[in-house]
């Protein structure tokens, strides 16, 4: 399994998973520093939550948590040979965030809030994860319906790849994310997790985020902070059924399992 790690590294006071942690600047680069030496292979820094019924940030708040965190940890990008993606659907924070040393812009709305982000990221050259997602963070788990989830998700994400194609991005540099949670019920997120294969005729890479999500907690009951070895098991079977790139929060403990997983499958 050749599979690479994004670490996140959230600098907001509310996402579900580690909100407030590292909202102080300082903090959050210690842990991107931290993340890199375990070996993640990109940094994924956020200034917005995009947890459901969370409220969108001005574009200023969000650059000004951002725009230093990623500054200090490109310093350090020659040591750990790592890339930092920033996390926003704002193309003026995307810009900032490229300005400061980033090399990917990380959209969960897939250019749809800001189409600008397209012609930013085909401008200077930057890498671009388009994210599926039903309906938007304030509302998306009120009552998401598909016809077939897995067709669904793969029509979307066809369409936005032809959009930032058109934009002129490097096909090359074009990651697709079928949005675990974004929209979905349990049931979504499983079948997604199950037929991911099937995304893989897009013939792009694919990020899957599983990490800390309520679906896990949906199967066991477990809180935000209980849910590492339903994450690993998402993780580890995504990888398995082609997932390019996962998006953690714990990346030694997932950087073995992995390990450990290809030298069993060999
Ligand atoms: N999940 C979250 C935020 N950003 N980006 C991508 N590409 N894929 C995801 O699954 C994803 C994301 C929410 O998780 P967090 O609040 O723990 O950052």
């Amino acid at each position: 399994m050749d599979v690479k790690l994004m670490g996140v590294v959230n600098v907001t006071p509310d996402s579900f998973s580690d909100g407030g942690q590292f909202l102080d600047a300082e903090a959050a680069v210690a842990h991107g520093r931290k993340l890199a030496q375990e070996g993640a292979h990109i940094l994924d820094v956020g200034g917005e939550s995009t947890r459901p019924g969370a409220e969108r940030v001005d574009a200023a708040t969000e650059r000004a948590r951002t725009e230093p965190v990623i500054a200090e940890l490109t310093v350090d990008v020659a040591q750990t040979g790592h890339e930092i993606s920033i996390d926003t659907s704002k193309a003026s924070v995307a810009e900032a965030a490229l300005e400061a040393g980033a090399t990917i812009v990380n959209d969960v709305t897939a250019m749809r809030a800001d189409p600008e982000i397209g012609a930013l990221c085909a401008e200077r050259e930057a890498g671009l994860v388009l994210m599926h997602m039903q309906g938007e963070p304030r509302t998306m788990q009120a009552d998401p319906v598909y016809e077939d989830v897995v067709d669904d998700v793969r029509a979307f994400l066809a369409e936005r790849l032809e959009a930032a194609l058109d934009a002129g991005v490097d096909p090359e540099r074009i990651w697709l994310d079928p949005g675990i949670g974004f929209g979905k019920t349990l049931e979504h997120n499983l079948e997604l997790l199950r037929r991911l294969g099937e995304l893989r005729a897009l013939g792009r890479p694919l990020v899957v985020g599983t990490s800390r999500k309520s679906f896990i907690g949906k199967i066991d009951g477990s809180e935000v902070g209980e849910r590492l070895g339903g994450s690993i098991a998402t993780s580890v079977l995504a990888a398995a059924e082609g997932a390019d790139v996962l998006r953690v929060h714990d990346v030694a403990e997932m950087a073995q399992a992995l390990r450990v997983a290809s030298a069993v499958l060999g």
